[in-house]
C-alpha cells in the first residue's frame, strides 16, 4: 500500500514539479488535517518493524566508567537499531544514564550558547547583547528600556548556535579561520559513543545546535559541508519528539519517518551520511520521557571529581525543564576534516554542487506555517525548501 502510495507521488511529481521528499514533508508538516503518523516507526516502542533490523556494536571500545563519566549507560545496555535500506545509520534510544541528562540539557541552553561560540542572535545584535543569553534571560528584567514588554526572552529566540569550526550558512563552508575551541565535556562523549559505533579516532570539530519550538521545522538538506564523508555525524536529541525523516541521495527517494524522542541518538555514516533528512514537525514527547528526576543526579554528584557530568542546580534545572516542556533542542556533533587534511587554500573552492541539482543546506529551523527557512542574519531572507 505504502508502495503504491509512492509510486503515485513519484508520478504526479512530473505533473506538479514536486519531488517525493517535498510531498511527504508537507503531509507530515500540515496541521489541518492533522497527517497519519502510524506509518511513523517508534524505536521506543521496540514495535516489531520489517524495517528495522540489528545493529552490532563494539562494546569493548567503551570501558563502563568511561561511559559513565559522560552521563551513559553501559554500551551493551544501549538498545541500537538499524535501518533495512540505510546501511551506516545506527539508532541508539536514549543511551543516557538516569540523571546524567540535565547536564547535557544545561549545557545545550546555558553554557554552548554563551561566547566564543556563535548563534543566531549575533547576527543582528551587538557582542554585549549576546554575552549572557542566559543570565540576561533568567534574571534580567522584561522590559526595554522604551519601557515596553520584551515579547520574548533571549533563550526564547535562540535558533542555532555553532561550536568548533563555526558554520558559514551562507557560503556553505568551514574555514580555517574561523574556528573557537570545540567544548571538550562534548568532544568526550562525541568520542564514546562513535568508538562504541566502531569509528575510533573521531575527532569532533564542529557542532550546530538548533533550538525548535512547537511549530519549528527544519527544510529538506544533506550535510555534505565536512571535507571528510567517511567520518560519521552524530545527532543528539532533547526534549519534545520529533518527527525525522530520512531519503535518499534523491530528492525523488521517498523518506523514512521516524520519531527521535527525548535523549534519542543518531549515527550517520557510510552509505546513510550523505543522505536527505529533514525535520517537518515537532510532537509532544510522550508521558514521562522528558521528566527526567533530579535525584537521579547525586549520581553524578557521589562521582563528581571523575566524571564529566556534573551535578546541575536546581535553579538551573527549573529553566531547563521549563523550556523543554515546549521546545526541542538538537546538537549535531561533525568532524570536518580527515586525518592530516587541510582547508583548501580558496575558501569557497570546496563548495560542491552535484551535477542537475544544487545540494542545499539548512540554515536552521523555521518557526510557524509557511515552510520556508530562516536565513542566517534572520532577515526575512527566507529559502524555500
Ligand atoms: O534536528 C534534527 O534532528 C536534525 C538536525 C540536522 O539535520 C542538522 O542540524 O543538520
Ligand atoms: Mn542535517
Amino acid at each position: 500500500m505504502v508502495c503504491y502510495v509512492m509510486a503515485k507521488m513519484a508520478s504526479s511529481m512530473v505533473e506538479s514539479g514536486e519531488d517525493v521528499f517535498r510531498k511527504i514533508f508537507k503531509i507530515y508538516k500540515r496541521r489541518n488535517p492533522p497527517p497519519d503518523f502510524s506509518d511513523v516507526i517508534d524505536f521506543s516502542k521496540g514495535v516489531p518493524s520489517d524495517k528495522i533490523v540489528a545493529a552490532k556494536l563494539d562494546p569493548a571500545a567503551v570501558s563502563d566508567v568511561e561511559a559513565a563519566r559522560v552521563g551513559l549507560q553501559p554500551v551493551r545496555d544501549w538498545k541500537v537499531f538499524g535501518l533495512r535500506g540505510y546501511p551506516g545509520f545506527i539508532f541508539i534510544s536514549n543511551p543516557f544514564l538516569p540523571g546524567s541528562q540535565p547536564f547535557w540539557v544545561r549545557q545545550c541552553l546555558k553554557t554552548y550558547p554563551q561566547k566564543p561560540n556563535v548563534c543566531n542572535l549575533d547576527m543582528h545584535m551587538s557582542p554585549s547583547d549576546t554575552q549572557d543569553i542566559w543570565d540576561k534571560s533568567v534574571h534580567g528584567n522584561s522590559f526595554t528600556p522604551s519601557g515596553k514588554r520584551e515579547p520574548k526572552t533571549l533563550l526564547e529566540r535562540l535558533r542555532w548556535v555553532t561550536l568548533g569550526y563555526h558554520y558559514n550558512w551562507d557560503t556553505k563552508t568551514y574555514c580555517a579561520n574561523h574556528y573557537t575551541p570545540f567544548p571538550a565535556d562534548l568532544h568526550l562523549l562525541s568520542v564514546q559513543i562513535t568508538a562504541a559505533c566502531g569509528f575510533p579516532g573521531f575527532n569532533a570539530e564542529a557542532g550546530i545546535l538548533n533550538y525548535y519550538r512547537s511549530d519549528s521545522s527544519l527544510g529538506i538538506h544533506v550535510d555534505e559541508s565536512e571535507l571528510d564523508h567517511s567520518r560519521p555525524l552524530l545527532s543528539f536529541s532533547f526534549g519534545q519528539s520529533a518527527i525525522f525523516l530520512l531519503g535518499g541521495i534523491h530528492r525523488q527517494d521517498p523518506p523514512t519517518a521516524m520519531y527521535m524522542h527525548n535523549g534519542d541518538m543518531m549515527v550517520m555514516s557510510g552509505q546513510s551520511r550523505l543522505l536527505y533528512h529533514a525535520v517537518p514537525r515537532i510532537v509532544p514527547a510522550p508521558q514521562g520521557h522528558t521528566a527526567l528526576e533530579m535525584e537521579g543526579c547525586s549520581l553524578a554528584s557521589s562521582l563528581q571529581d571523575r566524571t564529566v557530568v556534573k551535578l546541575v542546580s536546581e535553579e538551573d534545572w527549573a529553566v531547563c525543564s521549563r523550556y523543554i516542556q515546549s521546545s526541542r533542542v538538537n546538537l549535531t556533533v561533525r568532524q570536518v576534516l580527515g586525518p592530516g587534511q587541510r582547508f583548501p587554500e580558496t575558501p569557497s573552492s570546496h563548495q560542491r554542487t552535484n551535477a542537475g541539482w544544487t545540494v542545499g543546506y539548512h540554515d536552521g529551523p523555521a518557526d510557524g506555517e509557511n515552510g520556508k527557512r530562516r536565513s542566517s542574519c534572520d532577515s526575512g531572507d527566507t529559502v524555500d525548501t
